[in-house]
């Protein structure tokens, strides 16, 4: 049974960290009670729920995908992009050493969890603004002895690489083509975002099922015609803060 690792949604989250959209306010019951569902998701896809607590000081908690980036071998604590995320490792780390023994990333290196897809035994890291080239060879070396590959991807128009491309299968990925080139994912097949919906490629594949915003639901639409089972969940609030379906949870697998 997967482990998934959330982390508490404060008034805080208003005051998040923006880069694409311009701040809009954030209905904070609304989007705990998106999170509460979304949460209720996750043990519907067969996932064990661990909490993590947080606090006003640390706007985009919530968001704790960024934070690490786990393996079955080894949980590699990230050091976040953005200077105001970066208070949020060490609650997280703490967790993690439960389940896995950690590595880190160091400084001058940043990484963002957000940008890093991982395809079977390859690695692939978004080279945005919040992951820079050290971030990605300081992975690289570290999870190496294990097998892994770890490829720089460029893409555009979104904060993260998981903004424009994810996995609905382990060999199937949903893409926004506009931001990230698919060809750069491999050898893997390709379903293509509505084109009204350019955030719509944020999904969450746990198993054979993935979590994914009901705001997207002419992708939605796609997806259940490719034979894909989606658990929809209201992700409206969060979308405003720029986060989507995988970036509230940190997925360890049974291995
Ligand atoms: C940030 O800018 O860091 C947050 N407001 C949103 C982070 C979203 N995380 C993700 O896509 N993995």
């Amino acid at each position: 049974m997967p482990i998934a690792i959330s982390r508490l949604l404060t008034s805080a989250i208003s005051r998040c960290e923006l880069t694409h959209l311009a701040r809009a306010p954030i209905d904070v019951e609304r989007a705990q009670r998106e999170h509460a569902e979304y949460e209720r998701a996750l043990v519907q896809a067969g996932c064990t729920l661990v909490r993590i607590g947080s606090d006003d000081t640390m706007p985009d908690a919530v968001f704790i995908e960024d934070t690490a980036v786990v393996l079955d071998e080894i949980a590699v604590i990230t050091r976040p992009g953005a200077a105001s995320r970066r208070a949020e490792i060490d609650g997280v780390a703490v967790v993690l050493a439960s389940y896995r023994t950690l590595a880190a990333i160091e400084s001058p290196g940043t990484l963002d969890g957000g940008d890093v897809l991982r395809i079977g035994k390859r690695i692939l890291v978004g080279l945005s603004p919040r992951s820079n080239d050290d971030g990605v060879a300081q992975l690289r070396a570290i999870v190496a002895g294990f097998g892994y590959t770890v490829e720089g991807v460029p893409f555009t128009g979104c904060l993260h690489l998981k903004s424009a491309a994810t996995l609905v299968a382990p060999s199937l990925a949903l893409v926004n083509p506009a931001w990230v080139d698919a060809a750069a994912l491999g050898d893997v097949g390709t379903i293509a975002v509505d084109p009204l919906e350019p955030h719509a490629a944020n999904a969450l594949l746990i198993g054979d099922v993935v979590i994914y915003p009901a705001e997207c639901a002419a992708t939605a639409r796609r997806l259940e015609e490719a034979g894909i089972r989606l658990l929809l969940v209201p992700a409206g609030e969060l979308a405003k803060a720029e986060g989507g379906v995988t970036c509230c949870s940190l997925i360890l697998d049974a291995g």
